[in-house]
């Protein structure tokens, strides 16, 4: 799917601002062929419970509605007119001028309509119901239940199978765009690069399709650099252009070229295109990880996308500053945990140079999964329990046609945390690798971040991956407040696991303790600063003992909102940076870490 933007044939209008906004009580039926009898204001992009500060929004489960007017100018109706929401969470039907248009589920990935046959000239109303329920069918997975209480309302109930808050809402952009009737539906992008033995592109050949709806003359494919210069042409849907001595997109110093689509009929403009891409080559072989032909390994975080009364709701200027305290640590790379980021971020990403593990919502999928008593945790039924696969199969199909071209990321990430050892786990896990495998025209490496539950003697899915991702708590869950024996569990683990993977690379995608911020300690006391950054000590030293280890991915880059209970304080605080992005002490110790550790060929 391709990202709207503003070109000589298209327009972009948006329904950004404040919107009306309701809290579907189940005592009514609300009815969106008229205007809903909305009684609250709502900023959109931006997820709704901390903005409604109260425990009736913040903590509601169930139903919530938008409304707002939008105006649609004459000039316009002659255009293929499209609604699109950037992510709506979880489930969204959608209604213009009181008439259904749309029905989504999966709360982080894009959906759009034509709307021209419901739209006139002038005002129009557009309405959204929304929910945030989360059961045993959606991603991420939640514990649904529902009772009626003493008045004989329902109540509705979500308890969390995942360790953030759920946050929801039109948590994105909401834009109306136009394209002409005729055209460019979609692009793929894939290359051939032939690298000399200085590791740069000896010849480069970019495979242009492009997937044109409507009849034309021609189809022209420009490729331009970054001062918009003209480096190749080639034309057709399926076109291979030559750029001769490309610039290839590194880790840290990305260099983006622009394939800009033009369609023509009788020698007229109908509609055009711009889309940036980075090219660079990845490829697993053996235990390493190599970009554009050279070991590559990984500095970085999982993350959230979570701020301070926006929730899970985009911040752009919050994605700025993320990325570049990121660059000040000498970090190279993220995961997007535990769900697709905005587009704008990924733009982000391949702009700056950052290298991404792209992950699906698909979090939760153990049954009883729990962070309150992570060592106690028994293997169970989770699949038989369970009825994810459909959800995993559209969010897998819809993240790949979002983010294909985006040459910051580098390898999908389908699930974190999966019971990867009970009954039906196996034939889960080769029915979405495979079904993954087809999806992505670049062929980019599968993974499964492996849960520390499912250890080297349980998980039976781990040789699917491409490259071993684990999470792994010794000296937090495991072995609290004995680094002694959590160093030692620790290169045990991970010489099992290189014993029965030996070709595998492994990298860990997770490791980490929960710190409050100005707590110090002399001795190793669990939350304070202190015993954080013993923490990261003692890992990194294990690290560098193997020469399979490829990445370090800490948990988490900031202190981040959780469901409420007695093992977080006002959230997960294992935030290298609080979650209002001031460095906890681990922070500068890592950071003279990762700046002495090169993005390539350290291992
Ligand atoms: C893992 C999860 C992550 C949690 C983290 C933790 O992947 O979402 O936040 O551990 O416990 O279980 O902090």
């Amino acid at each position: 799917m391709l990202y709207p933007i503003l070109t000589d044939t298209r327009t972009v209008q948006s329904l950004d601002g404040i919107w009306k906004f309701l809290v579907d009580t189940d005592t009514e039926t609300i009815d969106p062929g008229t205007p809903i009898p909305a009684d609250r204001s709502m900023a959109v992009p931006g997820s709704f419970n901390d903005q409604g500060m109260t425990r009736d929004v913040r903590m509601h489960c169930g139903y919530v509605w938008y409304e707002r007017e939008f105006m649609i100018s004459r000039a316009l109706l002659d255009e293929r007119i499209v609604l699109r929401f950037d992510a709506a969470t979880h489930e969204a039907d959608v209604y213009v001028n009181g008439q259904f248009v749309m029905h989504h589920k999966g709360g982080f990935l894009p959906f759009e309509a034509e709307i021209n046959d419901f739209v006139q000239a002038g005002a129009n109303r557009v309405t959204v119901k929304l929910s945030n329920m989360l059961d045993h069918t959606t991603l991420p997975v939640g514990n649904y239940s529902e009772r009626v209480d003493e008045n004989g309302k329902l109540v509705r109930k979500v308890s969390e199978n995942f360790d953030f808050f759920n946050y929801a809402g039109l948590t994105r952009y909401v834009r109306i765009y136009t394209t002409p009737k005729t055209y460019v539906r979609d692009i793929v992008l894939t290359y051939d690069v032939t690298l000399d033995e200085n590791f740069a592109a000896a010849k480069t050949v970019v495979k242009v399709k492009t997937d044109v709806v409507g009849d034309v003359d021609a189809v022209d494919v420009v490729i331009l650099d970054e001062d918009r210069q003209v480096v190749a042409s080639g034309c057709g849907c399926d076109a291979d252009v030559e750029i001769a001595d490309a610039r290839l997109w590194q880790p840290m110093n990305a260099y983006l070229y622009t394939a800009r689509i033009e369609l023509k009929k009788d020698g007229e403009l109908v509609d055009c295109y711009e889309e940036p891409f980075g090219i660079r080559t990845v490829e697993v072989r053996g235990n390493k990880f190599l970009i554009n032909g050279r070991p590559f390994y990984f500095k970085g975080y999982g993350k959230h996308e979570d701020s301070y009364i926006n929730g899970r709701g985009i911040n752009e200027a919050l994605n700025v500053c993320d990325i570049n305290l990121m660059r000040w640590m000498g970090a190279n790379s993220f995961r997007t945990s535990h769900y697709p980021y905005s587009e704008e971020m990924m733009r982000l990403c391949d702009r700056e140079g950052f290298v991404v593990i792209d992950e699906v919502p698909a979090v939760g999928q153990f049954e009883g999964f729990s962070v309150d008593s992570a060592s106690g945790m028994g293997v169970k039924s989770t699949w038989s329990k369970l009825d994810t696969k459909a959800q995993h199969e559209q969010d897998l199909t819809e993240l790949v046609a979002r983010d294909k071209n985006h040459a910051c990321v580098v390898m999908w990430s389908l699930m974190n945390e999966p019971d990867s050892a009970g009954p039906g786990a196996r034939e889960y896990f080769e029915h979405i690798f495979a079904f993954a495998r087809k999806l992505d025209p670049q062929q980019r490496p599968l993974t499964y971040v492996n849960f520390q539950v499912c250890g080297i003697d349980k998980d039976i899915c781990a040789d699917l991956s491409d490259v071993i991702c684990m999470n792994r708590y010794f000296g937090w869950y495991w072995d609290t407040a004995d680094f002694v024996s959590a160093e030692k569990h620790l290169i045990e683990d991970l010489e099992a696991w290189h014993a029965k993977y030996p070709d595998k690379a492994i990298m860990f995608c997770e490791y980490g303790a929960d710190t409050v911020a100005g707590f110090h300690a002399v001795d190793d006391i669990p939350f304070t600063e202190d015993y954080q950054q013993k923490y990261y000590e003692i890992n990194s030293r294990v690290f560098d003992m193997f020469d399979f280890f490829i990445g370090e991915q800490l948990w988490n880059f900031a202190d981040f909102e959780t469901k409420t209970g007695i093992n977080r304080v006002q959230g997960n605080k294992k935030g290298i940076f609080t979650r209002g992005r001031e460095p906890k002490a681990a922070a500068r110790w890592l950071r003279n870490r990762w700046l002495e550790i090169p993005d390539f060929d350290y291992k």
